[in-house]
């Protein structure tokens, strides 16, 4: 039996993988952080309780930023494979905490491949690390591959630059196989809900059962290239599974805007929408709607407006990812498309926004938390 060590497990990625590496026999611990309320809400399905035996799902308490704390977890653990998945995670939030992030995204990264070293587990372990197409950045080629060239645009970006370097130093100078999957934007219903596909379907699905007004939102422009996160979290494992480490982009091949997305996500609500104005001004109104499918919504209502407050010190305007080396090498394709990824996102988060007008209705103080 293998044994995987994931950090991040609490987030959307870990929770998709470490369902994989169990369904595929692993034994998976997770590295998870102290807070003041439960984190482990997209684990608590696969939880096993500790006192069973053979339970092969475990937690440890950790932080990227704890040297001491990750060197104890990997003694105890001995993995066969780290996926390195934890980080600080969202663009727009490190430049709020940029140094934050840099310690955690840049420096964890440094500490775990230290960990493996000061272990000894060069030749037993290997290394998966969360790089990100936000390293394109100011993008210099279109569409990137492994071979563009990296203009950051964030503290976020410059932190993974960190990140996917030292991965391919400990690479070559060690002999440890460490490999980077330079993976574009992809979601799922387990998405954070301050990310803009999950913004989106989370704020349309509360405005069809009249638990939310407006959406509102930053750059519409943006374009971006998105997948599932279920794909792509098996790419993340079959990047382990080759005989000599490699970097690999995952993407679709495919892009749309932002507000594209928007159109999408209120068309699966059963509502039409008319963009008008530009910039700051834009704004969305609703031209027809499936009053049964969204019962608060009415022809008229403007239901997405611009916030300034969500343009980004530095932005990225387009990303589009050529995963033809995933697909030539490792046979790997994505199987769900944005279309199927925006019904399910939605269809989840109308489920919610049901039970939550439900609960209104019978009297309870129900507030939604937007951002
Ligand atoms: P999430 O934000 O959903 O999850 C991040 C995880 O990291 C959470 O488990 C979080 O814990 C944990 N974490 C945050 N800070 C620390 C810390 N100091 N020490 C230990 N753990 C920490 O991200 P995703 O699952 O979407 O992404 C997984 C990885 O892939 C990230 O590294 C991300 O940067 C990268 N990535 C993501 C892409 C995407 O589109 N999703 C694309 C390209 C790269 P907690 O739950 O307690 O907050
Ligand atoms: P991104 O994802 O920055 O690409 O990073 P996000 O969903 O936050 O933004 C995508 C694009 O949408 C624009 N946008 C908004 N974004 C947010 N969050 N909120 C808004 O209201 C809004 N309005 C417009 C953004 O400006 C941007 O252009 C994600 C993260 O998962 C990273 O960890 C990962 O590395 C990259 O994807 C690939």
């Amino acid at each position: 039996m293998k044994t995987a060590l994931i950090t991040g497990i609490t987030g959307q990625d870990g929770s998709y993988l470490a369902e994989l590496l169990l369904e595929k026999g692993y034994e998976v611990h997770g590295i998870k952080r102290r807070s003041s309320l439960f984190n482990t809400a997209r684990v608590d399905h696969i939880y096993q309780d500790p006192h069973i035996e053979n339970s092969r799902f475990h937690l440890h308490y950790g932080d990227l930023t704890d040297s001491s704390n990750l060197i104890r977890i990997m003694k105890e653990v001995e993995p066969d494979e780290v996926y390195n998945l934890g980080a600080q995670s969202h663009v727009a939030v490190s430049f709020e905490v940029p140094e934050y992030t840099a310690d955690v995204d840049a420096l964890g990264t440094l500490r775990l491949l230290e960990a493996i070293r000061f272990l000894g587990f060069e030749k037993k372990t290997k290394f998966y690390q969360a790089s990100t197409s936000e390293l394109y950045g100011e993008v210099q080629e279109i569409p990137q591959t492994e071979t563009t060239p990296f203009h950051p645009r964030s503290p976020y970006a410059v932190a993974k630059m960190y990140a996917y370097w030292i991965a391919v130093n400990y690479r070559e100078s060690y002999g440890i196989y460490a490999c980077n999957g330079i993976l574009f934007n992809h979601e799922s219903p387990r998405r954070g809900e301050t990310f803009v596909t999950r913004k989106i379907t989370r704020a349309i699905a509360n405005i069809s059962q009249g638990i939310e007004k407006c959406l509102y939102l930053g750059n519409m422009d943006a374009l971006r290239d998105w997948g599932h996160a279920k794909d792509y979290v098996r790419m993340q494992w079959m990047m382990l599974q080759q005989d000599t480490p490699e970097d690999f982009v995952i993407a679709t091949g495919k892009q749309i805007s932002v507000r594209q997305f928007v159109t999408l996500s209120a068309k699966e609500a059963g509502i039409e929408l008319e963009f008008k104005g530009e910039g700051v001004d834009e704004t969305a109104t609703v031209v027809s709607v499936d009053s049964a499918k969204a019962p608060s919504v009415n022809v008229g209502d403007v239901i997405v407006k611009v916030d300034p407050r969500y343009f980004r010190p530095a932005e990225v305007e387009t990303l589009l990812g050529d995963p033809t080396k995933a697909k030539e090498k490792l046979g790997w394709v994505p199987e769900i498309t944005v279309e199927e990824m925006c019904a399910e996102m939605v269809a989840y988060d109308t489920d919610q926004a049901k039970r939550h007008a439900l609960l209104k209705s019978h009297g309870h103080d129900v507030s939604v938390a937007t951002e």
